[in-house]
């Protein structure tokens, strides 16, 4: 078996969400094709007003591997995903991958994921464990980054170094397990909602290191709303969780200090 034949995982999915990214999205296309050639490839595109849409049903008539899903308008991160997983997990692939199309996520490092599936349910890209980084990323990002994880760490109790990062490889198995239909959140509170329910129901959750290369064309959409909605949500699901705990805990001790004497 050569390093780029995932059959025994069976069939792969690379979910690319886009919102305005005609430059990058035709390299990361290929870039995808060439790492990992018997991947399928969806691009979820929120009716780019740049187009981008329009070039990726241009790469679907193209190339039978590649599929697009044309929503209505930008509704976020998390939603896209929603919807992409949603069509996946219908159309019956085994695997299935989130990706940015920015050129953040390098196609080249797929393999180390797909192969860590082997022995995992959920995979997840990291730029904080030991072998991984970030290449171009300022000083302010990083600081986020890191200390998004590690207020996720203490709130949620979850032993993952990089929760935010959107580079990952689910099984679809992994995906039926997570009750989708109750996640809200979007962003990356999204890639942390996901994590800490794989984590909660057990799951053997992997960390791969990855370089995380920042964007060189297009724009951000990351913005102080996201950062704002991940800090509230973990900390709400934190507190919760915590008072879930406690009062499990008193209810426990009085049960058994009442059935002591039978
Ligand atoms: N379909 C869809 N895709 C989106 C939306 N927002 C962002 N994306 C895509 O999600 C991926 C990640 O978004 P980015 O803007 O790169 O956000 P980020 O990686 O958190 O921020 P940067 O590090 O600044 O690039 C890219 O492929 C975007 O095009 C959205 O509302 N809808
Ligand atoms: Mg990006």
């Amino acid at each position: 078996m050569d390093s780029t034949d995932f059959s025994d995982l069976g069939r792969i999915l690379v979910i690319i969400p886009t919102f305005n990214e005609l430059s990058t999205l035709p390299v990361i296309v290929r870039r995808v094709r060439t790492s990992v050639p018997a991947a399928h490839i969806l691009i979820a595109d929120d009716n780019s007003p740049d187009g981008t849409g329009r070039l990726a049903d241009e790469l679907a008539a193209d190339d039978g591997n590649v599929h697009v899903m044309h929503r209505l308008g930008k509704e976020g991160l998390g939603a896209a995903y929603l919807a992409g997983f949603a069509w996946a997990l219908q159309a019956g692939y085994d695997v299935v991958v989130e990706m940015d199309a920015d050129g953040s996520h390098q196609p080249e490092q797929l393999p180390r994921l797909l192969d860590a599936l082997r022995g995992a349910d959920l995979v997840l890209g990291s730029r904080w464990v030991p072998g991984g980084r970030t290449e171009n990323w300022p000083k302010s990002r990083q600081l986020i980054s890191r200390g998004g994880t590690a207020y996720t760490r203490v709130m949620l109790g979850v032993p993952i170094h990089d929760a935010t990062g959107g580079y990952r490889a689910f099984r679809a198995q992994t995906l039926r397990k997570l009750d989708l239909h109750e996640v809200a959140s979007q962003g990356y509170c999204f890639q942390i909602d996901l994590a800490w329910r794989a984590v909660q129901r057990g799951m053997r959750v992997v960390e791969v290191p990855i370089t995380f290369v920042e964007r060189t064309s297009g724009t951000s959409k990351m913005s102080r709303r996201i950062v704002a909605e991940a800090l509230w949500r973990v900390t709400v699901w934190g507190v919760d969780d915590k008072v879930t705990r406690v009062r499990r805990r008193a209810s426990a001790r009085r049960s058994s200090s009442h059935g002591g004497g039978a």
